[in-house]
């Protein structure tokens, strides 16, 4: 390991400051000594079994790598159901996501040092010749600078990084002359256009060809960016210029963070989701740890490390405090207002914030780390993947999972940190769930919906670059990899930095160290190594003992239990005079309360009822005070409601060769015929229903009696059509969209409504397919002819029995064997439609005449859900444990605010003026993070 004065950090020897290098390679650092220790907890995990969990990572690689370069490349990336390469354009848009799609190969790109690590070194060179061959940064595309920087420009100093090593060692890339560097530098100077603005702070997308505010570059006129975007840079920008001296990289990104620290919210030492790029407001005011502000804090202490400058440091460290404080409340982590940091801002997690034990372990500070890492394990455990936002009940928010690796990440950091073979444990059960639930026959498809268990066709890059990185050197020896991977430093998608890069070229640490940071005091690095007193406590059961209290926290936890504390704390413990859950519209009493508090109830013509607050006809600033907190809860409640009370997606299991129930498609459900919720799935080949759209009786019913019909969307009523194929012996239908391109990726899902008669006669199960998944079956027939599907709520195991019977088909074929709204107006609520379109519950549509009529779409209606305020019930069922993690959560709570200063605002009785203007703002912000995307 190389040494450098240029760092700062501690370590075993030298209680509170020691060489850098220590520091960088806490993880490592900690494996040395945490496995030394290791003697009792989980049962330790044979050499032999971790070795062949490491094939077994080795062997998905393959399969993901080899499908991605035989069907995809050189398209970003694979789209593994149809296996064929994602090329922009030619896709219908998703939006946002597609923005880190520039034509640059970018699955080859974030593969490379992938490819070392994993000890693929031919194929390293192979890939590296390709890149240079290949990939073309020209294009005229645009980007988010953001997914560009760590996925691309990262992607190319990764490759160098690891192929100077190679070549030193002497063996292979011999032939290298730094091209890959020539091309980093080279999409360097691309990016730094985005960086024209009066903050600094990069502007989010570029035209790689035009860069922005050109007319053809279609973009700069954006105003917003999120933190982590413009927060995210320093360590490739810094790695750049100090591999190639050119200091301007360095000197841009620090002056974005600069920045950014700047606007910190200085009361709270919180930063916001969003920020404009041009004056430095926050324009979402929310805070966590997750979307939008994750890597901002990674960077802030992985900064520190790799270039050893103080400042970065003391960042960290107030922003970690103000963490600690505000967003964890052990084992959750949750959003809150900068301002107002006491008042949690949602009431769900996001999937992204799974990384932060893993920095956690960085900083030093295990015990949150494995506290919140069970938390997490434990909502794998029930939905197979962690959905990409759930509730502080554990309830899915949103469905879908695209193979993200930050839990197996931090799985990595706390077994480097702890030694405890649990954590080998949890990466088997990681490595099982990706081959039974996400391996389809051309790589590794993510999951539309972790409910249903259903496929979306996207392999993200970063499932490269990062999962199956984590995954080999969780089970791998020191020997197993072909250098040492303490050397260096893993950015935000897992690219591998050298540490001796703080040695190298340090001229702008030099000259933009401000007098503020010259000077350090000890408690600076209190906590940021890892104290081995604290880190290796004598007992080896140091960390089975911070779970074990947890291991039941996800099944036996209340629905909105643990974020009731914190709306408790709103008012000093002080009951609210009326509940939203004990509301009861024909109670005179409760109608009383209403009043003073500033609530009037409207009934509205349709049959549904609207609650509007005035604050300024409350008898009093405390009775409008708990007008405005039953407001907010009876909003909860009400979108709570709605979305029990719709049915969730299903699914279509293609069952038969070669697929063997691997695809799973996201299908609507329908209003009338079987539930496939309460009867067991319905399995049959399908066949096309002639006529195709179904609208009249069926003319082929030989051939399709006893069989799943396919019938076309479009010219008359789903019921009817049900009815048709009913008639003729279909024993179920699948529906396919007509309108050509449609998909579950890119429209919302709903559920088919009947006729507006009586249904029950319909007793077949009925789904719905979008044109995409629909053809994804039709192209099956085309090939195979026969095909089985399985409809059903939830896709089921695999058959083994058919597992068995497949015929490989090629040698990719033999390797797969191997394996809140609130409403528009600030202070009303409309007991209905809260639905956000990111919900995954679903909204119904009633069959047209043509899809063109699918606008037309209907939410359900008003009177059919929760036209009367007194049928809204709480579902929590507080049964003893739930109230024990209640009460140990409001003690918490309670001490947290008795010595904390910062919330005694909330202690008093605010002017009425005031609390309008905080109530006016949490709108915003709810309003703003339910458009969020993740
Ligand atoms: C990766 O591209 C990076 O880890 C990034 O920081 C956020 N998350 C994605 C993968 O989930």
């Amino acid at each position: 390991m190389s040494e450098a004065g240029g760092g700062r950090g501690c370590g075993s020897s030298v209680p509170q400051r020691a060489p850098w290098s220590l520091v960088a390679a806490t993880a490592a650092f900690c494996l040395v000594s945490a496995t030394s220790v290791w003697t009792a907890g989980a049962a330790p995990m044979s050499r032999e079994e971790r070795q062949k969990l490491g094939n077994q990572v080795l062997e998905m690689f393959d399969h993901a790598y080899g499908n991605y370069m035989e069907h995809a490349y050189p398209a970003d990336e694979l789209m593994p159901l149809t296996c064929r390469g994602r090329v922009r354009g030619q896709e219908p848009s998703r939006g946002d996501v597609d923005d880190a799609l520039g034509k640059f190969s970018l699955t080859l790109i974030d593969s490379l040092d992938t490819l070392v690590v994993l000890n693929k070194t031919k194929e390293f060179e192979d890939a590296v010749r390709k890149v240079l061959r290949d990939v073309n940064l020209d294009n005229d595309v645009v980007v988010s600078v953001f997914e560009t920087n760590i996925r691309v420009l990262g992607g190319l100093l990764g490759g160098h990084s690891l192929a100077i090593m190679l070549k030193e060692k002497g063996e292979y890339m011999q032939w290298y002359n730094d091209e890959l560097l020539q091309m980093a530098k080279q999409l360097g100077y691309k990016l730094l256009p985005a960086f024209n603005t009066t903050s600094g702070l990069p502007y989010p997308r570029i035209n790689l060809k035009f860069g922005v505010r050109k007319p053809e570059a279609r973009t700069g006129t954006e105003t917003d960016t999120c933190t982590a975007c413009a927060g995210t840079l320093i360590l490739e920008f810094a790695a750049l210029s100090r591999f190639t001296g050119a200091t301007v990289f360095e000197e841009y990104a620090r002056k974005a963070l600069d920045f950014l620290w700047e606007k910190r919210q200085r009361s709270s030492n919180l930063v916001g989701v969003t920020i404009n790029i041009h004056t430095g407001d926050w324009v979402r005011k929310d805070s966590g740890v997750g979307a939008g502000i994750d890597s901002y804090y990674e960077y802030l202490l992985k900064a520190y490390v790799l270039l050893g400058d103080d400042s970065f440091l003391e960042r960290f460290n107030t922003h970690y405090d103000a963490i600690m404080r505000y967003i964890s409340q052990p084992p959750l982590l949750l959003d809150v207002h900068i301002h107002k940091p006491m008042l949690n801002a949602r009431t769900w997690m996001d999937a992204l914030l799974a990384f932060f034990p893993g920095l956690q372990v960085l900083k030093g500070d295990i015990r949150p780390a494995i506290e919140t890492h069970e938390m997490l394990y434990q909502v794998i455990k029930k939905h197979n993947f962690l959905p990409e936002a759930f509730t502080t009940d554990f309830r899915v928010h949103w469905a879908q999972h695209p193979l993200r690796p930050e839990f197996a990440e931090s799985t990595y950091f706390l077994y480097k940190a702890t030694g405890d073979p649990y954590y080998l444990e949890v990466g088997k059960t990681l490595i099982e769930n990706l081959n039974k639930y996400a391996r389809v026959p051309c790589g590794f498809a993510a999951m539309k919906d972790v409910r249903t268990g259903s496929h979306e066709d996207r392999m993200d890059s970063f499932f490269l670059a990062e999962m199956f990185k984590y995954l080999y050197l969780l089970f791998a020896d020191k020997e197993d990899i072909i250098f040492d991977i303490e050397d260096y430093i893993f950015t935000t998608e897992a690219h591998l930095l050298p540490l001796w890069l703080s040695t190298t070229n340090q001229s702008i640490s030099k000259k933009n160290t401000t007098s503020e940071y010259t000077e350090l005091d000890d408690s600076n690095f209190d906590w940021t190594c890892p104290n081995t007193q604290i880190l290796f406590p004598n007992d080896p059961l140091y960390a089975q003992s911070i779970r074990e209290p947890l291991k039941n926290v996800v099944d036996k936890s209340c629905p909105r239990g643990i974020i009731r504390v914190r709306e408790e704390s709103f008012r000093s413990g002080a009951k609210p005079p009326l509940r939203a859950r004990d509301f009861m519209a024909t109670n005179p009493e409760h109608l009383e309360i209403l009043k003073k508090m500033g609530v009037s109830l409207i009934h509205l013509k349709d049959g549904r009822v609207q609650l509007v607050q005035h604050a300024i006809q409350a008898a009093s600033s405390i009775d409008a005070e708990d007008g405005l907190r039953f407001m907010q809860e009876m909003i909860e409640l009400s979108s709570q409601q709605q979305k029990e009370q719709q049915l969730p997606p299903r699914a279509v299991q293609i069952v038969s060769h070669p697929f063997f129930g691997r695809v799973v498609l996201t299908a609507g459900p329908a209003q009338f015929g079987l539930d496939l919720s309460k009867h067991k799935e319905t399995r049959g080949f399908v066949a096309s229903s002639k006529p195709y759209n179904g609208c009249s009786e069926l003319t082929n019913p030989e051939a399709v009696v006893g069989k799943i019909a396919l019938i076309q969307r479009g010219q008359c009523m789903f019921a009817e059509k049900a009815r048709n194929v009913q008639n003729a012996g279909a024993i179920g239908g699948i529906v396919i969209d007509d309108n050509e391109g449609s998909s579950s990726d890119t429209a919302p899902l709903f559920q088919m409504a009947g006729d507006g008669k009586d249904t029950d006669d319909i007793k077949i199960p009925m789904l719905f397919l979008f044109s995409k998944e629909g053809s994804i079956i039709l192209d099956a027939i085309r090939e195979y002819e026969e095909v089985e599907v399985l409809l059903s709520d939830k896709a089921k195991d695999r058959d083994p029995e058919m597992e068995n019977e497949e015929q490989p088909s090629s040698e990719n074929d033999s390797q797969n064997q191997s394996a809140e709204q609130i409403t528009s107006s600030s202070q009303e609520v409309d007991l209905v439609d809260q639905e956000s379109p990111e919900e995954s519950s679903l909204n119904s549509q009633p069959e047209s005449p043509s899809s063109a009529d699918m606008d037309n779409a209907a939410s359900v209606s008003a009177s059919e859900q929760n036209s009367n305020p007194m049928e809204i019930h709480e579902t929590t069922s507080l049964d003893g444990e739930c109230t024990d993690l209640d009460n140990q959560l409001q003690e918490q709570s309670e001490t947290e605010e008795d010595s904390n200063p910062n919330v005694s605002w909330g202690k008093k009785v605010q002017p009425i003026d005031s609390i309008l203007a905080d109530w006016n703002e949490d709108i915003e912000a709810f309003e703003m993070m339910e458009k969020d995307e993740l």
